[in-house]
């Protein structure tokens, strides 16, 4: 296959960044900010988080947002998504905190003065703690709180952000917390995840219900859009397919995938996939008017998030040890390439695969590539005299074979719109901290959060000019 030669992207396609709000913020009790779950964990037990670096931190762009979006302008980005944080932009009693607003005001207004547009995100894992204790995403009163939060963001800021997006990968939290038990409240319950993933999916659907009728008001400007976005893995299975293997194939695309796509397409959710739920006994709580609820989760556009495919098999054990279902289980491909420091295959094909997937069974969904990068241990990294990180060796080829795919998938019908780059600036990964860096431009930690460009920064702002994938 001769990927090189798809070496330009359309006149129009847009470079970015991609950030949120939890993750660069800082600043975790200033402005009234209330405590969320990353607050709350890191608070319980510091030694979670890698090298004890809690949630408090961010990468300091609470202090430094108006150098932030000039560094992006200076990448070449024309775009940046954040979230807003929801445990600051609203106080303890649900109402709107104006310290919160005033920040969120100012972000917005400096990225404008850099000549960069920021896309809002409502939500990316971020959860007030006292929301979670009263029941977080298994709870109807959890998610009347997040239509309200989202109603009056789009009424404190609807003037100014064109592009809004209600979730962030909102499978993730299903499985990190409440399947797999990797983050709080580390949870082993495939049930309780699902119930949260159907809350999630009727949270979006009041949001996206919110910002039409704000629309139809003239609360949000005539141009706004809304989005969902998540991250798709395209699945695979080995050469040669069982029918189970076909199955677990069906299941992982049908809960990560399918999901979503559907919700967002056609305000429903598939079919196939609630009667296996329901045939293994995993109950939804399902209430009567749900339906029409989820049929206003339709969206504008869709954002992809990318970073690895999804390798499955049959599963040998058809439940877990905590009695959980099982429907796919990993299936090692011998030819995966690694990123080591992360533990994710690299396969730059999967964008393409899964680009043509949505134009085949999608074809009117518009959407662009939300986040997309390689985070490497930097931590003994090579640096010139200058002191800058060498990081084009593994950043460059990294994001430029990811480019060539999608240009690929547009020359075949792909409507892709654009590009955001995860991390272009280092900043807190969850638990991971620090560990693994994404940026283009390094944060040091030794010296209050100095910005420094490593190698590859040259690289993406000749691209982002020039849309020649060099
Ligand atoms: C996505 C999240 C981001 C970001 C990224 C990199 O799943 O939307 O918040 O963190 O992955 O992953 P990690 O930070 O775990 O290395």
């Amino acid at each position: 296959m001769n990927i090189e030669k798809y070496d330009t992207l359309p006149a129009d396609f847009f470079f970015g960044a991609a950030l949120s709000g939890p993750q660069t913020e800082g600043m975790w009790t200033a402005m009234g900010k209330q405590e969320n779950l990353w607050d709350m964990w890191s608070n319980l037990d510091l030694s979670a988080f890698h090298n004890r670096v809690g949630s408090y931190s961010g990468n300091d762009m609470g202090s430094r947002y108006s150098e932030d979006w000039q560094t992006f302008a200076s990448l070449g980005f024309t775009s940046a998504r954040t979230s807003i944080q929801w445990s600051r932009l609203m106080d303890a009693n649900g109402n709107l905190n104006p310290e919160g607003a005033a920040f969120y005001h100012q972000l917005f207004a400096a990225a404008r003065d850099a000549g960069v547009e920021t896309f809002v995100n409502l939500y990316h894992f971020d959860m007030p703690a006292q929301l979670f204790r009263r029941g977080g995403w298994e709870s109807r009163e959890v998610v009347e709180a997040y239509a309200h939060y989202a109603a009056t963001a789009f009424a404190e800021f609807g003037q100014e952000i064109e592009h809004w997006f209600t979730f962030n990968e909102p499978i993730v939290e299903p499985e990190q917390r409440y399947e797999q038990g990797n983050w709080y409240p580390f949870y082993h319950d495939f049930a309780r995840a699902r119930t949260v993933q159907y809350h999630i999916s009727l949270a979006h659907a009041l949001a996206v219900d919110a910002f039409r009728k704000a629309k139809e008001k003239g609360i949000v400007r005539e141009d706004a859009r809304i989005g969902l976005i998540n991250c798709f893995t395209p699945p695979y299975t080995r050469e040669n397919p069982t029918e189970g293997d076909l199955e677990a194939v069906r299941m992982t695309d049908g809960l990560g995938n399918r999901w979503w796509l559907d919700l967002v397409t056609t305000g429903t959710l598939p079919h196939d996939v609630l009667d296996t739920l329901a045939a293994r006994g995993v109950e939804l709580p399902i209430r009567a008017g749900d339906e029409q609820i989820l049929a206003q989760g339709k969206v504008d556009w869709l954002g992809f998030n990318y970073y690895h495919p999804a390798r499955v098999q049959a599963p040998e054990h058809d439940a877990d040890e905590y009695g959980n279902p099982v429907f796919a289980q990993e299936y090692v491909w011998p030819d995966a390439v690694m990123n080591e420091s992360r533990g994710w295959e690299i396969y730059p094909k999967g964008v393409y695969d899964f680009a043509l997937k949505m134009t085949r069974d999608y074809p009117e969904l518009e959407w662009f590539v939300s986040e997309n990068g390689i985070g490497i241990e930097e931590h003994h990294a090579e640096r010139d005299e200058e002191g800058r990180i060498l990081d084009a060796s593994y950043r460059v080829p990294f994001v430029r074979d990811h480019l060539r795919w999608i240009a690929r998938a547009i020359s075949e019908g792909a409507k892709c719109r654009g590009y955001h780059y995860w991390g272009a600036i280092d900043c807190w990964s969850w638990n991971n901290a620090y560990k693994n860096r994404y940026g283009f431009v390094e944060v040091d930690l030794n010296a209050n959060y100095e910005r420094r460009p490593k190698e590859s920064a040259a690289w993406i702002a000749e691209v982002a000019r020039t849309h020649h994938i060099g």
